[in-house]
């Protein structure tokens, strides 16, 4: 998320800095991640959004089979992927799919933090990751043939591997998440990673849908901002620097089954939850086959470890938790 890796283009302080692991865990990470998000002081009634639809909820056997088969994807769209760093496509999930999805994450949360993060207004950012290994239902979602496929063909790759799943819950009322890239999050040394984000609800404008600067390259016009670790002023800096520059930011609301993509040079941010429901995702990330973890991964890269056991720096980045998820066949 930081334009440089090791703020190298900077002199670095106490409060840039980024060399230490983190040493705590993932949601200890993501509470300190939003605390560097600009907010407006005034934060007003909640919304009600719409209710969920009422629809048939599949099995388990009826998701597995939906989300291994393939998505058709045209070249116009592999091509705006590429420009863009960014793609939201439409119908990947079925709505039985995606409710069914919510269904169990909010079981998966509720267990976990002792809240039903549908109730009241808590303001917090919540986080799982790794869950698929001993949950079969989010292993359907997580290592699907279906993201997997479309992952490789948005990349251009022949193969990617998982590194790691990610329920992200912003609850009522939560606010930004800051404008970031996910380069410095994930140690790899590779730019062929991708992040599928599949909402486990229909997100209207109101309820903060993750938002895209584009065209890809627009990453390179914030090299010059500062990451810091405490404060808002990075976050700031970046929006500041888009606005000058008039960069475009796609904030649309997502559909039933909508799922977008994003490379892992785009820019994202996303706004504040206004309304009264959790704003539920699921967020994949893939990445090449065969590529290596960096020489340093920084406190950005979080608990990195636990998505890949006994990968040192400098390996490549294969454990039994980087299964292929694309092409099926391969089960290396
Ligand atoms: O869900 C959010 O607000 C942020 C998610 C994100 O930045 C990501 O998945 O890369």
């Amino acid at each position: 998320m930081i334009a440089s890796r090791d703020n190298s283009n900077s002199t670095t302080t106490d409060a840039t800095d980024i060399s230490k692991p983190w040493d705590k865990d993932n949601q200890a990470w993501w509470d300190w991640y939003v605390s560097l998000a600009e907010n407006d002081v005034t934060e007003g009634a909640l919304i009600t959004p719409e209710p969920l639809p009422n629809v048939a909820i599949p099995s388990d056997d009826e998701v597995i089979s939906e989300l291994a088969e393939p998505y058709h994807l045209t070249n116009d769209e592999i091509n705006f992927f590429s420009t863009n760093g960014f793609i939201k496509l439409k119908k990947v999930f079925s709505p039985g799919a995606v409710l069914k999805l919510r269904a169990e994450l909010i079981n998966l949360l509720k267990k976990e933090f002792d809240v039903d993060p549908d109730k009241g207004a808590y303001n917090r950012f919540l986080s799982l990751e790794m869950i698929w290994p001993k949950n079969p239902l989010l292993r359907a979602y997580v290592l699907s043939p279906r993201l997997g496929q479309i992952s490789a063909n948005l990349l251009k790759v022949p193969a990617v591997r998982l590194y790691h799943d990610n329920v992200l819950a912003k609850q009522s009322g939560c606010g930004r998440t800051p404008w970031h890239f996910d380069d410095h999050h994930f140690p790899l040394d590779t730019n062929d990673v991708v992040t599928a984000w599949a909402p486990a609800q229909p997100i209207p404008l109101e309820m903060g849908p993750l938002s895209f600067a584009y065209p890809l390259d627009v990453h390179k016009i914030v090299n010059a901002v500062t990451f810091e670790k405490t404060g808002t002023g990075y976050d700031r800096g970046v929006s500041e620097v888009f606005s000058r520059n008039q960069v475009a930011v796609n904030e649309t609301p997502f559909e039933l089954g909508e799922v977008s993509f994003h490379h892992n040079l785009n820019f994202h941010t996303a706004s504040r939850n206004y309304t009264s429901r959790s704003r539920i995702a699921l967020a994949n990330t893939y990445y090449k086959d065969g590529a290596r973890v960096m020489n340093a991964p920084t406190m950005v890269s979080g608990d990195w470890q636990k998505f890949m056991p006994n990968v040192k720096p400098g390996d490549v980045a294969i454990s039994p938790l980087n299964p292929i998820c694309w092409p099926i066949n391969d089960k290396s």
